[in-house]
């Protein structure tokens, strides 16, 4: 408790965080309201808000996500919808966001890129001056859909791209490896975007070795499974590498069952790992005793299970800038 005001002051970045996964109850409701939506399977944002409080797994919480996208139809209300996190995240000291959005979330609901990444796009662009942060936008591929599907998203972004900061891999992990996506990859490299994919999550750590090897990710998301192959761990501390770590996703979708505070004080405590902590779906993974589920209370929640003190708290913070996809020129200003 005595950390959580050195916490909140703390400049940080934020880089593993869904868009989608920030529709509060609350603006589910008002947005099905101002879009005559009447389909929702909640009879209001106290039902939807218990729907979220526990998940069987990825799977589970997949389904209940996806789900509440039916009111998301018009430019503006994508525009709702992040400008609602980026002030969020201001409030908590959050300066540089790095936003990820999932295209084929909203293609197959037939709405339009021309609709929805003008919004998204928009409300990035005023961030600065209405929010005091930066941000940026990062497009992933629903891996269930199949590399043919995520070929063609990136051919309809083609027209976006000088405002889509890189690419990754999200939704189901196990069945879909990330060699699938190997020419999808090369294609997104070669337009000049950054690459990530979440690994290392639902699925094992030669997940992670894949998304390093075929696919010549930037960094992992999550990769917290990395712990089971200690061969793995080394070439990460070797490399560099990144992890975006999400700790109350981790806890509520059931990585590590009954084990992730160990896991996470042994990833922070025992390894040399560059680890960052990152909200993932704020708006879903509450966890009451760190107060919420955006950025603050995952440091707050990992600051308890992994012990952590003032000076390796600001080089959590550090890691989120050096990791971040800013130039080296703004790298430094936040460091
Ligand atoms: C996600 Cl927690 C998580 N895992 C994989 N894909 C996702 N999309 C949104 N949240
Ligand atoms: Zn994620």
């Amino acid at each position: 408790a005595s950390l959580d005001a050195f916490i909140r002051t703390l400049p940080k970045a934020e880089l593993h965080l869904h868009v989608e996964g920030t529709l509060e109850p609350e603006l589910l409701f008002s947005l099905a309201k101002r879009n005559n939506v009447s389909t929702l399977p909640y009879a209001d944002a106290a039902a939807a808000h218990a729907a979220r409080a526990s998940f069987s797994g990825l799977g589970d919480f997949l389904d209940k996500y996806y789900e509440g996208l039916s009111v998301l139809l018009k430019e503006q209300d994508y525009y709702d919808l992040c400008d609602a996190y980026m002030a969020h995240a201001a409030s908590e000291g959050v300066v540089h966001a790095e936003i990820m959005f999932d295209p084929q979330a909203h293609l197959r609901r037939g709405i339009p890129f021309s609709t929805f990444f003008p919004g998204l796009q928009r409300a990035v662009a005023d961030a600065p001056a209405r929010h005091g942060l930066t941000a940026c936008l990062l497009m992933c591929f629903m891996r269930d859909l199949g590399a043919e599907s995520a070929a063609e998203v990136l051919q309809q972004a083609e027209p976006y791209k000088e405002h889509i900061a890189g690419v990754g891999l999200d939704s189901a992990e196990n069945g879909y490896p990330p060699h699938l996506f190997v020419d999808v990859f090369n294609k997104a490299a070669a337009m000049g975007l950054r690459r990530m994919a979440h690994a290392g999550e639902e699925g094992g750590a030669e997940n992670i070795w894949s998304a390093l090897k075929d696919l010549q990710v930037d960094r992992i998301d999550h990769g917290v499974r990395c712990l089971d192959d200690p061969a793995l761990v080394a070439h990460l501390e070797k490399s560099g590498t990144a992890l975006t770590v999400c700790p109350l996703s981790n806890l509520c979708l059931q990585v590590y069952p009954g084990q992730i505070g160990e896991k996470l004080r042994s990833l922070l405590q025992d390894t040399k790992v560059r680890v960052t902590i990152n909200s993932d779906d704020p708006a879903y993974f509450m966890h009451s005793e760190s107060g919420g589920g955006y950025l603050l209370a995952n440091y707050t929640y990992v600051t308890a299970v992994a012990g952590l003190d003032a000076r390796q708290l600001a080089q959590l913070a550090i890691n989120s800038f050096e990791a971040s996809f800013l130039d080296a020129a703004a790298k430094k200003a936040h460091t």
